[in-house]
């Protein structure tokens, strides 16, 4: 087990029905911590950056079109073995595969529309908290 920090976003589609509070929840309850948290409207060019290793699946407009759809909350969230903990508690990119428990399956409404973005590895951790937040904005 190792302390590590991840990148989360709580989705447009989550700010639009007043959730942010119910995904941190379950996020706390996970036993992550928010180390970092502000809300932020992408702009159409954070957004292809942020998730440029999709730009070539068919998806990549209607993804970077729904990111930009409205506010979302980006985070940094700390705890033991951070990265896996967060992807058990978001569950299965599409809700209809998700376990029960998990944000998605709670509170996502598709496979777009999925409520919550999370780091896949501690690599690409890194790299994302770095796309949002400054060293000085992270309070551990
Ligand atoms: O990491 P995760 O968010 O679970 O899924 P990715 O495969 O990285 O895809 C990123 C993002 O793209 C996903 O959260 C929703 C969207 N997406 C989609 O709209 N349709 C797909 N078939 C696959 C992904
Ligand atoms: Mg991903």
């Amino acid at each position: 087990m190792a302390l590590q920090r991840t990148f989360s976003i709580i989705k447009p589609d989550a700010t639009r029905r007043n959730l942010t509070g119910a995904v941190t929840k379950m996020l706390e309850e996970a036993g992550l911590r928010v180390v970092a948290s502000k809300r932020i409207h992408m702009t159409k060019e954070q957004a292809e950056g942020f998730y440029g290793v999709h730009r070539e699946r068919p998806f990549f407009g209607d993804l970077v079109a729904f990111m930009t759809s409205g506010p979302v909350v980006v985070q940094v969230l700390e705890g033991e073995d951070a990265v896996a903990k967060n992807r058990e508690v978001m569950g299965a990119t599409n809700p209809a595969n998700a376990d029960e428990g998990t944000i998605r399956k709670a509170l996502a409404e598709s496979i777009e529309a999925n409520t919550v973005h999370g780091s896949d590895s501690l690599e690409n951790a890194k790299i994302e908290i770095d796309f949002f937040f400054k060293p000085e904005e992270i309070v551990g």
